[in-house]
């Protein structure tokens, strides 16, 4: 009996589906123990928990009130935007009800009053979380989907922005882009960001109302038109570069960049029927979890990894404390069919009483020292528990020893500075003459050219003579007749040969006013 149940559940992860659980208490000979497997929350409606910006200010329509008219009653412009009414406003929230069925809401832009200016408008939605897509994304639209529009996505919490998809009825005058198909992309190409022409064509307003991103059709390249080969999929992901990225975001951006136009050219006389309005965004997806993790909770605004394995963050992303023997690793979709959960381990359990903070998996006995140390010390760090930075690199102040980001590479210029090294703050040791943190500096009365070198003229102490320039105190400038490093030496001086008699009233006016002044001077003392 027990062993038919210890049997159950060991069989339980296989019953209930892929990745769908993180552990599992079996007995073995050895008794009864848990057993961890890679594990990924379900996917869900992800608008349910997004937030909205749209932009430019003053873009959604309503303030003050509008009319518009739509391209099937064009000189029938009866509609009406009002912000300050709820029953006419169309605010973005509109975009992410449930759509019961009947009359859709929907968000509206003003009307493009202001041709032949573009009629811009981003929406932007930040979920504070890494998701992993695993459905289509869909937009509709009312009255018309947009002529050109682009996707763009965020991974990092909408600091940089990449293209996802572009959408123009014309990709080649749009985007100067050739227009393809997802269907049409092949197993290397999965990944590829390309502007399509389906989506933007003039089918009426009521018949094809959505945009799409296809998820499902790049999937499909590897597990199938039913997506029934999950297995190759999950292999894909795990070794494709870049593949499990593509699929993944935290922000998403629609830029619509021309409305629909009915399928004409833009008529100047009714520009009332020229606007944007969206009822629905469906974007379908988990949270990302690294495998670590089966629920994904909203707590505090934000969508959270419940994390197992003893790993811990907002996606299970690093080891918990006290669980950095090695270093954080991923969950992975192989061996098939339940992976690998690579757990983070106790310090203390796998290697003795060997701490390296999370930046090697290896600890090595040495025998002759009688220590037990770690081996390939990884993230810059160096030393028996890999606790130190290595040289040319220093210590993050506001990092801890387990943080991948610990130590920070000294960047010491090269010309300027004695060697590759710092001091604990990051401070390198400069040349003579040289300066700043990075001795890419010069100190005061230095230049710097391939280095720092003391100045040769400067207009304090080292003055050029006889009418000289200084050129960016590296060298005098000395007008005609005059050498020196400052112009002090006259040429005649230096080869008589160019010189004449006239010798004895040479040199500039400074010294010919000398001169003068000394004659004066004589005469006035000889009175
Ligand atoms: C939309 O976002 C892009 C960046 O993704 C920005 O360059 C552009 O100015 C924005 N447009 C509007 C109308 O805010
Ligand atoms: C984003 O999520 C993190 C982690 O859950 C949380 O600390 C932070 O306050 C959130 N930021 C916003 C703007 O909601
Ligand atoms: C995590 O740590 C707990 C002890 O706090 C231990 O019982 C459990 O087996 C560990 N889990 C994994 C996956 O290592
Ligand atoms: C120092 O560590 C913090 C925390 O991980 C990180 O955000 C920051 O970028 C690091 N600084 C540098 C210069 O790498
Ligand atoms: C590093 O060097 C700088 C400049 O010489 C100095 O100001 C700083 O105190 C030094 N820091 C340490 C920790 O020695
Ligand atoms: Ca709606």
């Amino acid at each position: 009996m027990l062993y038919l149940v210890a049997l159950l559940l060991h069989c339980l992860p296989l019953a209930m589906g892929q990745y769908d659980i993180c552990k599992s208490w079996v007995t073995t000979d050895d008794g009864p123990s848990w057993e961890f497997y890679a594990c990924q929350p379900k996917a869900m409606r992800m608008k349910d928990y997004v937030t909205v910006r749209v932009d430019p200010a003053g873009i959604t329509c309503g303030d003050p009130p509008e009319r518009f008219c739509t391209h099937e009653n064009p000189y029938l412009c009866s509609d009406e935007c009002d912000a300050s009414n709820p029953d006419l406003a169309h605010p973005p929230k509109l975009m992410f009800d449930s759509e019961d069925e009947g009359l859709a809401t929907y968000w509206q832009s003003v009307t493009w009053r202001r041709y032949p200016e573009p009629l811009l408008a981003n929406i932007t939605l930040s979920w504070n979380k890494s998701i992993e897509l695993t459905d289509d994304i869909v937009i509709t639209f009312e009255y018309g989907r947009p002529t050109i529009m682009m996707l763009e996505k965020s991974l990092d919490n909408g600091r940089t922005w990449h293209p996802y998809q572009y959408y123009a009825d014309d990709c080649m005058e749009a985007f100067s882009m050739p227009a393809r198909r997802v269907r049409d992309l092949s197993t290397t190409s999965a990944n590829r960001v390309l502007c399509t022409e389906e989506y933007s064509r003039w089918a009426g307003s009521k018949k094809e109302k959505t945009v799409r991103f296809e998820v499902r059709d790049r999937f499909a390249i590897f597990a199938g038109p039913d997506l029934k080969n999950m297995d190759n999929l999950y292999t894909r992901l795990e070794s494709a570069k870049g593949l499990k990225d593509f699929f993944t975001v935290t922000d998403l951006r629609m830029r619509l960049l021309r409305p629909a136009l009915g399928g004409t050219y833009v008529q100047r006389e009714n520009l009332y029927k020229y606007f944007y309005a969206v009822s629905n965004i469906e974007v379908t997806g988990r949270c990302k979890c690294n495998l670590h993790a089966n629920l994904c909770t909203f707590k505090e605004g934000s969508l959270q990894c419940e994390c197992e394995h003893n790993t811990t963050g907002q996606d299970c992303g690093k080891c918990k404390k006290n669980f950095r023997s090695r270093s954080w690793r991923a969950g992975s979709y192989l061996p098939l069919p339940n992976g690998s959960p690579n757990a983070c381990a106790a310090a203390g359990s796998a290697f003795g009483n060997c701490e390296c903070y999370g930046h090697s998996n290896r600890c090595s006995y040495i025998d002759f020292l009688n220590v037990v140390t770690c081996v390939s010390c990884k993230h810059n760090t160096r030393g028996q528990h890999c606790q130190h930075c290595r040289l040319g690199f220093y210590r993050n102040s506001s990092a801890e020893l387990d943080d991948e980001n610990v130590c920070i590479e000294c960047n010491c210029n090269q010309i300027g500075s004695m060697h590759d090294r710092c001091n604990e703050t990051g401070y390198c040791e400069c040349k003579e003459g040289a300066t700043g943190p990075k001795c890419d500096d010069c100190l005061p009365n230095y230049y710097w050219r391939q280095g720092c070198f003391p100045n040769v003229c400067d207009d304090e102490l080292l003055l050029c003579q006889n009418g000289g320039t200084c050129y960016q105190n590296q060298r005098c400038i000395c007008p005609v007749g005059f050498k020196g490093v400052l112009c002090q030496q006259s040429r005649c001086e230096a080869d008589k040969k160019d010189c004449d008699g006239a010798s004895s009233a040479r040199g500039s006016l400074g010294t010919i006013l000398l001169g003068v002044l000394a004659l004066l001077l004589r005469g006035w003392v000889d009175l």
